[in-house]
């Protein structure tokens, strides 16, 4: 059975109990949808430069081959909403209205964040394979309105690897979110990325305060190389 750890992670050798079987481990894939990363999306579409969010996707590809080489559960996620918009606050959807990307309206992609559209699809370099876990969620953190906590715990999963989009929000979100829950959570600063290089910075180091409040940041290759069979 391979195990990680101790991974090199800032602010502490992670995990905090020294090492784990991949058995316990889950690598959490957020929102890589072409909403968030892709040309014509939501993020596109809100004048945001693509390439910030993007840039973490050739080392989460190359690290979601090597989770899948150790058979560790991969669990990917998907912010959108139903076709009738039925779950998306009214707030939510006056903001994105406000800055010229209404959710549930037409865009080069399909409509935006509508659950079946093709910008809501995950971008192929990370598409899922058969049989992985997709979770869909209509808000930031991918515990809130989902069934994460349960497909996670009836694994037996105790540790999480953070990747995707973005840094500072979805991400962030269910970094915390995991934490409150009490998974030991990585989070990996080049497999991440955000509409702004300052949030993905800062939303990084906020994590190292406090003795590592939400728990450690990493990158790929440190992951990889703790990695042993
Ligand atoms: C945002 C996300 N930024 N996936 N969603 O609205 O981070």
């Amino acid at each position: 059975m391979a195990r990680i750890g101790p991974v090199t992670a800032n602010p502490y050798p992670w995990p905090y109990d020294g090492a784990v079987d991949t058995t316990r481990t889950a690598l959490l894939c957020i929102d890589w949808q072409t909403d968030f990363c892709g040309p014509g999306g939501y993020v596109d579409a809100m004048g945001y430069d693509i390439s910030l969010t993007r840039s973490g996707l050739p080392a989460t590809a190359r690290l979601l081959a090597h989770a899948r080489s150790l058979g560790m559960l991969v669990v990917h996620t998907r912010e959108g909403h139903d076709p009738d918009l039925a779950d998306l606050p009214p707030n939510k959807r006056w903001r994105s209205a406000r800055i010229g990307a209404e959710i549930g309206g037409a865009g080069p992609c399909g409509r935006i964040l509508v659950r079946g559209e093709p910008g809501w699809e995950i971008v192929p370099e990370v598409a899922p394979t058969p049989g992985e876990v997709v979770v869909d969620k209509p808000g930031k953190g991918a515990f809130y309105a989902t069934n994460l906590d349960l497909v996670l715990r009836t694994r037996g999963i105790t540790h999480l690897i953070l990747t995707g989009i973005t840094t500072d929000v979805c991400v962030h979100t269910t970094m915390r979110e995991a934490n409150d829950r009490g998974y030991e959570c990585l989070i990996l600063a080049d497999c991440t990325g955000a509409t702004d290089k300052g949030n993905h910075d800062a939303a990084l180091h906020m994590v190292t305060m406090q003795g590592g409040v939400f728990g450690c940041v990493a990158t790929s290759d440190d992951v990889i190389a703790a990695t042993a069979r």
